[in-house]
């Protein structure tokens, strides 16, 4: 059953499974089947496992703040339970309870963002984030007509996904190369983008670039909306940690022998956009001002935000 988790591993380190919704599900769904198939006999050994499991499956995507907070929720609990069995049928329930939670928090940012969408929008996205995606699909179901322009999100292009997605949901879609985004702005109403992290704070971290699009959103006066479900909330943040920015191999840049080696090639994959720049963010308890996420953390984690 280790293998699970292994596989599980690989797809995220190597981006087969990738977005900040994605790996955190695939992470949790992971756990649960590791339990459900646990066949050992004892539950110290099940618990020192599953800690192994977690530190396996978090190590993948060392940054990703959602991946921890997914294999986190599965664990919820686990010191308390007295039997195997139970602390099986637990890590399950967690992991069922979690992929339910965080899919259902995509359809009501969906309905919730496409409020702010009205017909004859110009829309911007960057990268392909599930939470954005829903947002302006929605719009587009209830019948407004939009446009939306794309980025291609280089190296990894995820913009290909997501004008796949947008074109075949019938949606009038146009790809823009990254730095086309300024010259675009000026014709756009709207940008909404997805988020990997939220400080507590309100700045959000995102695909690269993202804080680009912010900035010539804000020198245009386009209103910059944020989609994250509440669990991207960073809570290690209220205490000073800072988010850190992965790093990738300088192979996603360049193929090998492009430029010589003495070029230092340096491939941050996520930025940081200060909550100055960000009109509102939607998440699955409402549209809030960036400056309330502290709030919304300490209403909803309670007093166990202050025991680790
Ligand atoms: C994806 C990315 C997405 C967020 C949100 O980066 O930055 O905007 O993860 O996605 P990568 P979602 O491709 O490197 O994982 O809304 O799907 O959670």
């Amino acid at each position: 059953m280790a293998e699970i988790i292994e596989k599980t591993a690989e797809s995220i380190r190597d981006m087969t499974i990738r977005g900040a919704g994605r790996i955190a599900r695939a992470g949790a769904s992971a756990m649960g089947d590791f339990a459900a198939g646990y066949n050992g006999t004892s539950l110290d050994d099940f618990r020192r496992d599953i800690k192994k499991n977690a530190a396996i499956l978090t190590a993948s995507r060392p940054t990703a703040v959602s991946l921890w907070n997914g294999v986190r929720a599965t664990m919820r609990g686990l010191s308390f339970v007295s039997t195997l069995q139970e602390a099986k049928d637990l890590v399950v329930s967690n992991s069922e309870e979690f992929v339910e939670i965080s899919s259902r928090a995509v359809a009501t940012i969906a309905k919730i963002g496409a409020n702010r969408i009205k017909s004859g929008d110009v829309i911007m996205t960057h990268c392909n984030s599930s939470a954005a995606i829903g947002v302006i699909k929605e719009a587009h179901r209830q019948g407004k007509d939009i446009k939306v322009y794309a980025t291609e999100s280089r190296p990894w292009r995820q913009g290909i996904l997501t004008v796949n997605e947008l074109a075949e949901a019938g949606i009038d879609t146009t790809l823009i190369i990254d730095s086309a985004v300024r010259t675009v702005m000026k014709g756009v109403d709207k940008v909404f983008v997805g988020a990997d992290t939220i400080t507590s704070h309100g700045a959000l971290i995102n695909k690269i670039g993202t804080s680009q699009l912010a900035l010539a959103a804000h020198e245009a006066r386009v209103q910059f909306y944020v989609c994250s479900e509440t669990y991207k909330f960073s809570s290690a943040t209220i205490f000073g940690d800072m988010v850190t920015i992965e790093e990738r191999s300088i192979e996603e840049v360049v193929k090998k022998g492009e430029v010589p080696d003495s070029v230092k090639i340096f491939n941050p994959v996520f930025d940081s956009t200060p909550a100055a720049y960000i009109d509102a963010i939607i998440t699955d308890v409402g549209m809030i001002h960036p400056g309330s996420v502290y709030d919304v953390m300490v209403r909803q984690l309670g007093d166990s935000l202050f025991e680790e």
